[in-house]
């Protein structure tokens, strides 16, 4: 059962307003087997407020994380090359940002399969995953990563300490924005971090998020969609400082943290937040034409797709991702519109997203049937894909990007872009 949040999952302060609904929905990365096709399904409000005492946007509703990422968790973050080239260059600046070697720890909440941690490795520096989710975590080992199966808590980071384990360096990539307990999450950062350590954490920066309207990266998994000004909020209550932080493309737009126990604070930080201040960020109203700017989304990319289906084109879709399954519930796009689904990751092949139920296929089925067209459900790896489906696009297919406006993308656009 889901408990909706009365109290702000940040301050505990109890003015939340609400700015977005999107309807009752399934858990986005519960990809169903043809077995669990025949049990019912669950869903779940998905409701977003803004807290006006200090600017955290987040959703009410909070699913139990051992429903979320059990054992057949489905996203291995090793399928996208764009992402393992981004981790690489965060784990060389870091290395040498920080003078990394033997005599350091490098420790990653949330370590998924493996795929930042090896870059640590590779170079002899001691490292240490931690991740519940069962499947990535055992290929973590299969690569040499000693990974604890479990929940970070601020009782685990007491632990490791006690054992002269407290961390150099604490890497929590997408994970803050996923945690029910977000205090004791950042409480358990401060003390496994080691004096003069930083914790370099990343998030989905919500600025982006509303100025380029990607609703579809709210669901269940996301509790918090952060701000620089409710994360400086939330790391100063428990004695840590947002040191420097960097706007980065990845995911949408993201943001990447520094954080440490020292008290300095970069002009980085100070114009990010000055942005925020006159941008209003730190206030509802520049959330509230969100919903409407959604709503014009939806009825737009229903008519595109309609009017294609009536001139009797076939349209598949690339990318069966957490955000997709928001999309195409939200939007009501069913099997009458997308034939099938395709996506690199084998754990989700010959699977079924949530809700719609569309059937996901290996990338090979593009070529094999030429769909007219295929809608864009990982559009947050656009570059990455067009360039892998040229011989598609080269053939005449063609892509539907959905966000921030649906728009029909093809060989001469792409062609354009890479100039
Ligand atoms: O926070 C999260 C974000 C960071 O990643 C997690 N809660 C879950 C996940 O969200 P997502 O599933 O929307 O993430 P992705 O990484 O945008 O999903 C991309 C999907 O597309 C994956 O299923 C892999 C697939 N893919 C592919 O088939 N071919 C990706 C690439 C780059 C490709 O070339």
């Amino acid at each position: 059962m889901t408990e909706a949040a009365l109290a702000c999952r940040s301050c505990a302060g109890s003015a939340l307003l609400p700015v977005l609904f999107l309807g009752e929905t399934p858990l986005a990365d519960r990809i169903l087997t043809e077995t669990m096709l025949r049990r019912p399904e669950p869903t779940f409000p998905l409701t977003v407020h803004f807290c006006r005492e200090c600017g955290l946007v987040q959703i009410a509703e909070t699913v139990p994380p051992e429903t979320l990422y059990c054992e057949d968790y489905p996203y291995f973050s090793s399928f996208s090359d764009a992402l393992l080239r981004h981790s690489r260059e965060n784990a060389e600046d870091l290395i040498d940002r920080y003078a990394l070697g033997s005599a350091s720890l490098v420790i990653e909440l949330a370590s998924n399969d493996g795929y930042m941690l090896t870059n640590f490795l590779e170079r002899g520096i001691p490292v240490l995953g931690i991740d519940p989710a069962e499947g990535p975590a055992q290929s973590a080992r299969e690569r040499g990563i000693e990974t604890l199966g479990t929940f970070f808590t601020k009782e685990l980071a007491e632990k490791l300490c006690r054992e002269g384990r407290c961390a150099d360096i604490v890497i929590a990539n997408n994970v803050l924005a996923h945690v029910p307990d977000l205090n004791g999450f950042v409480a358990g950062i401060r003390a496994i971090l080691k004096q003069g350590g930083s914790a370099v954490i990343e998030v989905p920066y919500v600025r982006d998020l509303i100025e380029h309207c990607e609703f579809d990266t709210i669901y269940h998994e996301h509790l918090c969609y952060f701000s620089v000004t409710a994360l400086a909020r939330l790391f100063s209550r428990h004695a840590l400082t947002l040191n420097d932080v960097r706007r980065l493309p990845i995911h949408g737009g993201s943001l990447r943290l520094f954080v440490g126990h020292d008290s300095t604070m970069s002009t980085a930080v100070q114009t990010l937040l000055e942005e925020e201040r006159s941008l209003g960020v730190d206030r509802v109203d520049f959330f509230r034409d969100f919903a409407n700017r959604v709503e014009s989304i939806r009825g737009e990319l229903r008519s595109l797709l309609a009017d294609l289906k009536r001139d009797g084109k076939r349209i598949a879709a690339y990318g069966a991702a957490a955000k997709g399954a928001t999309l195409i519930n939200y939007v009501d796009i069913g099997t009458d519109v997308i034939d099938f689904v395709v996506d690199r990751n084998t754990h989700k092949q010959g699977c079924f997203m949530p809700g719609k139920h569309l059937p996901i296929s290996p990338c090979e089925r593009l070529l094999d049937e030429m769909p007219d067209f295929v809608l864009l459900l990982a559009w947050n790896f656009a570059e990455e894909i067009m360039m892998q489906q040229s011989q598609y696009l080269g053939r005449g297919g063609r892509f539907i990007v959905p966000v921030p406006r649906p728009r029909i993308v093809d060989a001469t656009e792409t062609a354009k872009n890479t100039v």
